[in-house]
């Protein structure tokens, strides 16, 4: 880092109120910074961690409207709920917010009414999508349709979840609305535009100067926004869920939740300072350049908090930047993507109620998604903690204390008989404790947490090759030695392993008793004295294993229907008859050849042989299916459909594949092999 910052500003991503925080979650945005947060606090730096409920927004009024109870009432369940998981899992905020706050809807209000002041907002009558039935503009979330990039069948009217690209929502192909399943029409209305595209230039620079400090998958993401251009974006929505637009002309209308909930993370800080007793104190964070400022995000929010949320704070002015943005990508559960409906996932809270929160921590840090896409396993959950918390740390902690206890009344033993190989023994320590360091300054969390456990790996292999067992009975003196140089190595992983496993931690300085314990920091661990003739506390076990039986219950449970499956079912069409069905020429056909369209994680161009000639296919099945994996299976073509152009490329009819919720798609193939052309009927 070139710039000597004072003091740091970390945020985690606000989740929305409307659903409960799982493993997928915590891995992404939350545990990465706490634990980036623990490990400045361990350093005695000035740091600050912000977060709290993202309350507003379409997501939050669905959920309402599905359980038929008012918005209050879904973000108070989901607030409390998630901040209980938090506190569970041991997220150290400093402060835990929520954006219905008055003090939130003032901040944001005051933004919306400067830039207002300023004519940096344009009022503009555009297309949207309107909802006869309904009677009212749609939001974004309350429509899906095609993705206009990918062609991604359930994407929203502001953004893709599948390639994250933004839009307008009149760009969507074959739009639906989600309050009543009709199509919507095209009206215009008016909204308040906001002028992205003026900061291209302010942008630019701002994400060039940190081309070498931001991940890659960060960086790269941004840059493909800008090359494209930025062009005015709405920020107002007609809607009564969300904080009011202060104008009298714009009655009925709400500003759109990502224009306001990055906000979130002042108003939260104002909040704090507010508790702190200064209420002014909140400007130290985010006013003063000596501030670095981290925003940690899940790869969806990218733009947002890299492009958006800056352009913000240079137009307010007075507003440090964020200086990283870690985002990570996405855990799934052994294999396949979390899914609540599916019963595919498992809720921070539920986890809690059956496992302690350490070896959750540490098997996601462990496991982190940094660089790419990663999976959370129920046996590897158990491995490292049976394999590397118990058999490795704890392993370390038990044999040390133990020995001292029945060999040295469980008192530390004095160093009387200092030999190279202890010294040795401190500097390889420290050694690990510069990796780990550097680990965690680039945001290389797994890199880091590796290096942690290698110091409990390196003390093991002290003990064994000192064999203070055997120098007990020749020489008492060098055995205690040994054992002190133990316990040192134990205060000080104390500090090191804090940052991951802090409650165990807890019980480790606990065990160890030592008086000033507080005086350790990250810098002087190694080199604090021990207090020789000092007893111990009581031992405790630091990490049960967990049995096979556990997990098997665990992994049982999932895709399981002991919850009600809410699944959502298509409507079914409308009727037709037999004549409709034998317009259609379906015929069995076989694979010859299947390869990516670039760009397109979901199409595949496909080669088929259906008897009386070869079709080129554009099929969207590349999420569920690798190219080579569908060469030489048969399947059904729709023979008669009219060719369309699909990203550039020619689909000379379509094939048959089975789809539900995010379930599929899977391919409709004959039970027997048939000739290729065969009909379908
Ligand atoms: N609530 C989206 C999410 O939970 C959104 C983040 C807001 S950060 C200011 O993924
Ligand atoms: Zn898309």
């Amino acid at each position: 880092m070139s710039k000597a910052f004072k003091r740091t500003l970390v945020t985690s991503a606000l989740p929305y109120a409307n659903g409960e925080i799982h493993l997928g979650h915590l891995a992404g945005a939350y545990l990465p910074a706490d634990i980036f947060v623990r490990y400045l606090r361990q350093r005695k730096e000035d740091v600050l961690y912000i977060c709290g409920s993202d309350e507003h927004g379409v997501s939050i009024l669905i959920s309402a409207n599905k359980e038929g109870v008012t918005p209050k009432e879904i973000i108070d369940r989901y607030h409390n709920s998630n901040k209980m998981a938090f506190e569970r899992v041991g997220m150290s905020f400093d402060n835990y917010s929520r954006t219905s706050l008055d003090i939130h809807h003032e901040t944001a209000q005051e933004f919306f009414t400067e830039f207002h002041k300023k004519d940096v907002l344009e009022s503009k009558v555009e297309d949207q999508l309107y909802d006869e039935k309904a009677k009212m503009f749609l939001p974004d979330r309350f429509v899906i349709g095609t993705c206009p990039h990918c062609g991604y069948e359930r994407a929203y009217g502001d953004q893709c979840e599948n390639c994250s690209k933004y839009y307008k929502q009149t760009e969507l192909v074959n739009p639906k609305s989600l309050l009543t399943d009709e199509t919507p029409v095209v009206k215009s209305g008016t909204q308040w535009y906001y002028p992205l595209g003026k900061y291209q230039k302010q942008l630019e620079e701002f994400v060039e100067s940190h081309k070498k400090d931001w991940k890659e998958n960060v960086y790269g993401q941004v840059q493909s926004w800008l090359k494209a251009g930025l062009s005015d974006r709405p920020i107002s929505r007609d809607m009564t869920w969300g904080i009011p637009i202060p104008l009298p002309e714009s009655e009925g209308k709400v500003l759109y939740v990502w224009f306001e909930a990055v906000l979130g993370y002042i108003s939260s800080t104002k909040e704090w300072a507010s508790q702190q007793g200064n209420p002014e104190d909140w400007k130290r964070y985010w006013c003063d350049e000596d501030t670095r400022y981290l925003a940690f995000i899940g790869k969806d929010n990218i733009v947002f908090h890299c492009v958006m949320f800056p352009s913000m704070l240079m137009e307010k002015g007075d507003y440090v930047l964020p200086e990283n943005v870690p985002a990570n990508e996405f855990l799934n559960l052994e294999g396949r993507k979390f899914s609540k409906s599916q019963n595919w996932s498992i809720t921070l809270n539920e986890f809690l109620d059956r496992f302690e929160p350490d070896p959750l921590r540490y098997a996601l840090a462990t496991n982190m998604p940094e660089t790419k896409d990663s999976d959370f396993y129920w046996k590897d959950f158990q491995a490292r903690n049976n394999n590397e918390l118990a058999d490795i740390l704890g392993n370390f902690v038990n044999r040390t204390l133990h020995f001292t206890r029945k060999n040295f009344d469980g008192k530390i033993p004095e160093a009387t008989s200092v030999d190279p190989a202890d010294t040795a023994f401190i500097d390889e320590l420290k050694k690990e404790v510069a990796k780990i360091e550097v680990s965690y300054n680039r945001f290389r969390f797994r890199e880091a947490v590796a290096s942690t456990m290698n110091l409990a790996r390196i003390s093991n292999k002290y003990f064994n090759d000192q064999e203070p067992w055997k120098a007990l009975k020749t020489d008492k003196d060098r055995c205690g030695t040994t054992l002190h140089y133990c316990i040192k190595a134990i205060a000080a992983m104390a500090v090191y392993f804090e940052p991951v496993i802090p409650f165990s931690v807890q019980k480790l300085w606990k065990m160890l008793d030592l008086p000033d314990a507080s005086g350790y920091t990250w810098q002087n661990a190694l080199d604090t004295e021990l207090p020789s003739g000092n007893e111990l506390g009581e031992m405790v076990l630091l990490f049960p294993k967990i049995e096979d039986d556990a997990i098997d219950a665990e992994m049982a449970k999932l895709g399981g229907n002991d919850d009600e499956p809410a699944r959502d079912y298509p409507p079914i069409g409308e009727q037709i008859t037999i004549d409709d069905v034998f317009k259609l020429d379906l015929r069995v056909g076989t694979i010859l050849e299947a390869e990516r369209i670039p760009k397109s994680n979901k199409l595949l161009k496909i080669q088929v042989d259906i008897g009386m000639e070869k079709r080129q296919l554009v099929a969207g099945i590349g999420k569920a299916y690798k190219p080579d994996a569908i060469v030489g299976k048969q399947i059904i073509v729709v023979a008669n459909l009219k060719p369309a152009m699909l990203f550039g490329v020619e689909s000379q009819g379509m094939l048959l594949a089975a789809s539900l919720d995010d379930e599929g798609p899977t391919l409709v193939t004959p039970i027997e092999h048939m000739p290729n052309g065969s009909t379908v009927k």
